[in-house]
This record gives C-alpha cells, structure tokens and sequence, in this order.
C-alpha cells in the first residue's frame, strides 16, 4: 500500500482509538511536539465507555483510581459523583477531557482503519481506512482497548430470529425499550450480570442462559458527599504513589499475611472484612494464594459460595448459581448489585446450558435440547475477543509484508504487551502479555504503557534514531518468562478469556502478565534505563 499523504499530514505518529489511552497518548506525544492524529471508529471520545450503553454499564474500580493523573488542575477540578461512576459519568469524563485539553482538533472520527502496512523503504506506517483514505506516519500505536471486538457466537440460525438481537457492546444509543417484553440475555459475565440486575424489574420475563455460573461480590456504591470528596482528594497524592506499589494497580495493599499462617478463625475475620468493603478488594487486594494454592482457594471459593446460596430462596436455583468448576478469583470477578436475588422473582427463569444446551436461534426464539422459549429481544452478554480481537480486526503487516493476522492464528507474541518483534515502530497498549489486559486496574498500567511509549520516542528524536524493534531474542526472554509465572497459577488452567478460552481455535496462553504491577514496571524501567537493550534501534 502506498500511501497519498494529503497535504499538511506528514505526521510523525498516528493513534488507533480515543478511548482512555489514545487521549492521554495525544496529549503525551504533543507534548512531545509532534504531529499526531487519531483515528476513532466511533462518533465520539470514549472508547469502551462510549460503546458500552448497556442498561446498568458501570465501572468496578472506583472512580478516584479510574482517572488521568497527568493534569493537577484535571484532577482538582472533575468531581466524581460516585464509588463507582456509571458509564454516563465516565464518558462525561472524557468528553470533558477531550474538551478541556483540546484534543478533538487532532482525531479524526467516524473513521476506521482496515489496514496498516510497514513501509521499509520510508521506515513508516502507511494506514489505509474503510472509506479509503490513506494516512503514514513514522510511529503507529494502537490504542484499542484489551475489550473493544465484541464475541458473537455463530449459534446456528440466528439470522431467522424475527425479534430484536443485540450484543452488549453494540447498544444502540437511543436504546431498547423492554418494558413488557420477553427477553433473553445470553451470558453471565460481568456485563451479563450488569444487564440481568438492571433489567428483571423492567421485563415481563427474562431468561438467563447460564453456561458458566460466576462468583459476584457486592458493590457497595454511594454517591459522594463534598466531605466525601475533600477526603479522596487530600489523599491523591498518596494514591498516584500507592496504585505503583500493588500487584495490580490499586490503592491498597494485599493482607500481609500468608493464607495458612492465620489461624482459621483469623482467615475467616478477614475474608468477611474484606467481603464488607464491597468492593473488589477480596479478589485484588485479599490472599494472593487464590491464584496459586489450590487448598487456599478452595477454602475462600467455598467462603464465597456459602454467601452466594445463603441469597437464593430455591436450592435447586443456588445449586446452578454456585460455580464449582474453577476457584474464586480466577476469572474476573464482578462486583454485583441485588444480583443474585433477581433468581427470586417469578418473571426470571435460569437456563443451565450444561443440562440444555442451546440448538439454535428459531423465528421466535431460542430452542434447547428442553424446548423452544419465545422471545422477543436476545442480549447477546456473549464478551470479547479480548487482547488480540482488536488488533487482528486491522490487517496489519509488518517486515515483508508479514501479517500479524496470519502469525497470531497459531502463536500470540509481544514483548512486554508493548512491542512485536517484525512490526517495528509499532507500539500496543493493552496487547497481550503486559498486566493491562486483565491483572491490573486498566488506568493504573494503560498511562503507564503511555508513558513508557512516550519516552521511547523522546529517547529516538534525542538521539537521532527513527526506527525502534524489540530483538526477536527479547521477545523469546519475555514470553518464557510470562509462561514460566502462568503456569505456576490456577489462573491459566481455568477457561476464560484470559486465556483465550472464549473462542474455539483461539490460542490457549494466559493473554495478561500476572507478575504484578511492580514488577511489570520495573523490567519496562530497566529496558529504558539501559538505553533499550534488547532492542533493535536504527
Ligand atoms: O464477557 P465474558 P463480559 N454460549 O467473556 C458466555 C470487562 N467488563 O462482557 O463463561 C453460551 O466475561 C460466557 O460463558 P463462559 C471485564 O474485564 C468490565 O461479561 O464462556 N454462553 C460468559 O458467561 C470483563 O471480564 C465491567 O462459559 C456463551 C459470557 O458469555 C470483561 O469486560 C463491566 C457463549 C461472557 O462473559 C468481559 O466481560 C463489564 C456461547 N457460545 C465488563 N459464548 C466493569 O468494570 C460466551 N458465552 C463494570
């Protein structure tokens, strides 16, 4: 592909996405004085929180780490409303950020790439978008997000259904009025769980298609008070240095002490406390042997169940909603709302996919192996192509041509979520094999990549170099390390979308590095520190 640059465009670096990375990632490389321009598929800012207008769409990290701290006079002058902001306060976040850094002027919405090819003769990318628009710059990031390729499933017939289908991540704006109707919400993840627990009250029924029962913890919201608010602010200062010292990314830290070592009594005190806080504390900041001690996890999986079935009014319903295939912890856990009680009410049915598996989609509804249930709207809570979806969406070519599509159907490789060796000058964040994917509170580790990219390109200009690419050596070091920390947790050996699970063919390998924060950000400090070793820089 050859690329017509228009003229005025010869940019130094493109971005795909305006969601929470690509606006900082603007912000960072003007800064830097160069010329950048976004790309943006939607209409908007936004990224996830633009096209998730799900019923019941909102944030499980809490609002005072889920923002930029790049700007003082950002962070004393937006105030949250809440513990966990809704997804309408979290757009009006980055609409207000996009605004009031005048970051608009430079992306380009409505705009889709196709296509980003490495041209070696001008050592640049030339991007070809859908409506055939050609672009080039010397640097291209993507900035897509781990969760922005939405999982349709091919469920045979679902072209005949003659009602509305919808996945989550496609809600249509001016939304879905489902007062009355008959609603099937395939799917019981975190969105599906989001969705069910705002919808039942709405609908005249709704039946949930459970093929994996999920643990849930109570989120415990509230909106904030000013004194609220005066109190998370003193503490920003501590917060931007604590969200670098916890294994993924929060505020607090882990219990110091090791599972065993606590009588059970004490074992028991503090899982109820932690359960209490109504957060995801339990999960991220609890006993970190529920990635790793099967016998840990099996006690603190079984603490979890009992308050689980202790909500649901029918055994036989519980029984369903209790998981027992995998422990606590590893899959992402939801923070819920009333929840579980939703299985209470008269106008909720549960569908157990392993007793009655779905068949097909029909005119009318969905047929089981236990019948034909009527419907008149399908939510489609079905997930992501997470980590890669967005990148193999885009046919991207790296050295020769080489086509990361074709390379990642059989062996997924980054070097550190950051770089892949073959694709020089281009960046990822949120890519495979870096914590931003799943082990980490996605703004703590997406600004950190940002920051880490940034400087990479400061580095080049300063030093008169234009080309940068991580030696296939590297790339080879970093991956046998992810495995070799993978495989020593029950993560990797529980199907899900970090591991790739979600998707048949998809290749199986824990997508998100689980060393923890500290350390991500120390070997990412390391390469810089020694002048990008392991990298091939021309
Ligand atoms: O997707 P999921 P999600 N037949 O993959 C089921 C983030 N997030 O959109 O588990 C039947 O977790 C699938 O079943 P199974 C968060 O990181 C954040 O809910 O594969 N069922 C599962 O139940 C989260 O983890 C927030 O057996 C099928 C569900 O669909 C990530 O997004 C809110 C199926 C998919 O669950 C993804 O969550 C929401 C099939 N063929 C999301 N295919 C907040 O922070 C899939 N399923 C608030």
């Amino acid at each position: 592909m050859t690329a017509s640059v228009q003229a005025g465009e010869t940019l130094d670096a493109l971005i795909i996405g305006a969601g929470f990375t690509g606006l900082y990632q603007l912000w960072s490389l003007r800064k830097l004085g160069l010329k950048v321009q976004v790309l943006e598929t939607a209409p908007d800012v936004g990224g996830t929180w633009y096209w998730n207008c799900y019923p019941g769409a909102r944030t499980d990290s809490p609002s005072n780490i889920y923002q930029y701290w790049f700007s003082d006079d950002l962070l004393d002058e937006w105030n949250w409303n809440e513990r966990y902001a809704g997804r309408a306060e979290s757009h009006a976040y980055f609409r207000h950020v996009a605004d009031r850094f005048e970051l608009r002027k430079d992306i380009r919405f409505n705009t889709r790439v196709d296509a980003a090819h490495w041209d070696e003769a001008t050592s640049r990318w030339n991007l070809r978008t859908q409506d055939g628009t050609t672009l080039s710059a010397r640097f291209l990031i993507t900035a897509l997000g781990p969760l922005s390729a939405p999982l349709v499933p091919p469920f045979k017939g679902h072209e005949t259904f003659k009602g509305q289908l919808v996945h989550t991540a496609r809600w249509p704006r001016e939304g879905i009025d489902l007062k009355g109707k008959r609603v099937g919400v395939i799917g019981t993840g975190a969105t599906g769980i989001q969705v069910i627990q705002s919808i039942a009250a709405e609908v005249s029924h709704l039946t949930v298609f459970q093929r994996t029962a999920n643990y849930a913890v109570p989120m415990h919201n509230k909106r904030y008070t000013d004194a609220d608010r005066a109190a998370i602010r003193a503490r920003y200062p501590e917060t931007r240095e604590a969200i670098w010292t916890t294994f993924v990314g929060f505020d607090e830290p882990s219990v110091p002490h090791a599972y065993f070592d606590l009588p059970p009594a004490e074992r028991r005190a503090t899982l109820e406390k932690l359960w209490a806080d109504g957060s995801l504390k339990i999960w991220v900041a609890g006993f970190m042997e529920i990635f790793f001690d099967l016998a840990a996890s099996q006690e603190i999986s079984e603490f979890v169940r009992e308050k689980i079935r202790a909500r649901i009014h029918d055994s036989k319903v519980a029984a369903k909603l209790v998981p027992q295939d995998h422990g606590f912890g590893t899959r992402r856990v939801p923070l819920e709302n009333g929840y579980f009680e939703i299985y209470n009410r008269d106008n909720v049915s549960l569908v157990d996919l392993h007793e009655a598996p779905i068949e097909c989609f029909t005119p009318k509804g969905i047929r089981t192996s236990a019948g034909e249930i009527e419907l008149d709207v399908i939510i489609l809570a079905t997930g992501f192509d997470a980590g890669t979806g967005g990148l193999t969406a885009i046919d991207i070519r790296g050295r020769d041509g080489v086509s990361l599509r074709q390379q990642w159907k059989s062996d997924v490789r980054t070097t550190m979520g950051l770089q892949i060796h073959g694709y020089p000058n281009l960046f990822t964040t949120s890519a495979p094999y870096a914590p931003a994917a799943a082990f980490c509170n996605a703004p703590t580790c997406l600004q950190h990549q940002v920051q880490w990219i940034t400087d990479c390109i400061a580095y080049l200009g300063k030093h008169g170099r234009t080309v940068i690419e991580p030696s296939a050596d590297t790339e080879s070091a970093w991956l046998a390390h992810h495995d070799e920390l993978a495989g020593a947790t029950l993560v990797a050996k529980t199907r899900s979308w970090y591991t790739g699970g979600n998707i048949e063919g998809k290749p199986n390998r824990l997508l998100s590095y689980i060393g923890g924060v500290p350390a991500y950000r120390e070997a990412c400090e390391k390469v810089k520190e020694k002048d990008y070793e392991g990298f091939e820089l021309a």
